[in-house]
C-alpha cells in the first residue's frame, strides 16, 4: 500500500498473513485489563478471517501469576492473562475456524513480551518470522489490542523482519493513545495503516479480468486456495450477462474441478495459459 492508503496489490492472497493480537477475555471491557471498545472489533476481525490469507495467527498474552508486569511485582499493569485462566482465553465470539496457529507470549516471569515476534528484552523469539517466511508470506496485516502496546510492537518487529506491514486501525483498540497519535509514529517507522472496512469492500466488489489474472498468478504459490478463489470468481462472472466471460468461467470451472481431485498435481502451465487468456480479454 502507498502512504495515502491506496494499495498497489489490493487483494488478499496467500502471500498475506493476518496477525490477530491478544483478543482475550481480560482485554475486553469488564476484563482485568479491559480496553475500551475492544469487543466491538470482533465482528470486523471475523469478517477479515474469511479472506484468503495464507496464514492467520492469533496471539495470547500468557503470564505466570508472579509476572514482572503485574503491579504486585512493581510492574505497570494489573494482574491479567494468567496462564490457563478464563481471562487468558481467546474471546469466545472470535471465529477460530481459520486461525492456523496460536502463539503464546509473556510466559517468562522476568520479561514482558508485547510483540508477537520476540520479548521486550529481545532475548527470545517466538519463531513467527520463520513460520511466515516458510509459508511464503511477504505482507502482514495486524489487528487486535492494544494498538498502543502489543499491536504496535508487533507491527514494528514485522517491519524489522522485512515484511510489508499494514495495521488495520479500525480493527484495533488502544489503552491510552489515540489512533491518530499512534498512526504518525508507526508510519514514520515504516508501518502502513489502512482500514479493514475498505479492504473488505475491495474484496467484495466485482473483480476485473486483470485483477483476476493477478490473483491467479499470486495463487500459483498456494494451490489449495485456487478452488476458493475460482469459485468466488465464478459467482461474480455468472452474475453478469457478458458473453466474453463465458470462456473465462469455463476455464475457471475446469480449474475448480481439477483442484478438487486429491491426486491432481496442479498444472502450472495450464494456469498460466488461463492467466494469458484472461489478460487478453
Ligand atoms: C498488552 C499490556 C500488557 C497488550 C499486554 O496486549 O497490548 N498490554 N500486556
Ligand atoms: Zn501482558
Amino acid at each position: 500500500m502507498t502512504a495515502n492508503g491506496h494499495s498497489e496489490t489490493p487483494f488478499i492472497t496467500p502471500a498475506d498473513a493476518l496477525l490477530i493480537i491478544d483478543m482475550q477475555v481480560d482485554f475486553m471491557p469488564g476484563g482485568e485489563l479491559g480496553v475500551a471498545g475492544a469487543d466491538g472489533v470482533v465482528p470486523l476481525i471475523n469478517r477479515l478471517s474469511e479472506l484468503p490469507f495464507g496464514l492467520i495467527a492469533a496471539t495470547q498474552d500468557w503470564h505466570p501469576s508472579d509476572h514482572v508486569s503485574f503491579d504486585m511485582q512493581g510492574g505497570p499493569w494489573p494482574e491479567h492473562c494468567v496462564a490457563g485462566t478464563k481471562g487468558a482465553a481467546l474471546v469466545p465470539d472470535l471465529a477460530q475456524a481459520h486461525i492456523g496457529v496460536v502463539l503464546r507470549k509473556g510466559m517468562r516471569p522476568d520479561t514482558d513480551s508485547y510483540s508477537a515476534f520476540e520479548d521486550n528484552a529481545r532475548t527470545s523469539r517466538t519463531g513467527l518470522d520463520g513460520l511466515l517466511r516458510g509459508r511464503g508470506i511477504n505482507r502482514v496485516f495486524v489487528v487486535g489490542v492494544a494498538l498502543d502496546y502489543c499491536v504496535a510492537a508487533t507491527a514494528r518487529d514485522a517491519v524489522r523482519a522485512g515484511f510489508a506491514t499494514v495495521v488495520l486501525t479500525d480493527a484495533c483498540r488502544s489503552v491510552a493513545q489515540s489512533v491518530a497519535a499512534m498512526q504518525a509514529g508507526l508510519v514514520s517507522e515504516g508501518v502502513e495503516t489502512a482500514h479493514a472496512v475498505d479492504l473488505l469492500a475491495l474484496m467484495d466488489r466485482a473483480l476485473t479480468p486483470r485483477e483476476i489474472a493477478d490473483q491467479l498468478e499470486a495463487l500459483l504459490a498456494g494451490r489449495s486456495y485456487v478452488q476458493a478463489i475460482a469459485t468466488r470468481a465464478l459467482k461474480i462472472f455468472n452474475s453478469h450477462d457478458r458473453p466474453r466471460f463465458k470462456a473465462l468461467s469455463d476455464a475457471l470451472m475446469e480449474l475448480v474441478t481439477m483442484d478438487a481431485e486429491p491426486e491432481f498435481e496442479l498444472d502450472r502451465n495450464a494456469i498460466l495459459a488461463i492467466i494469458d487468456t484472461i489478460r487478453s480479454l
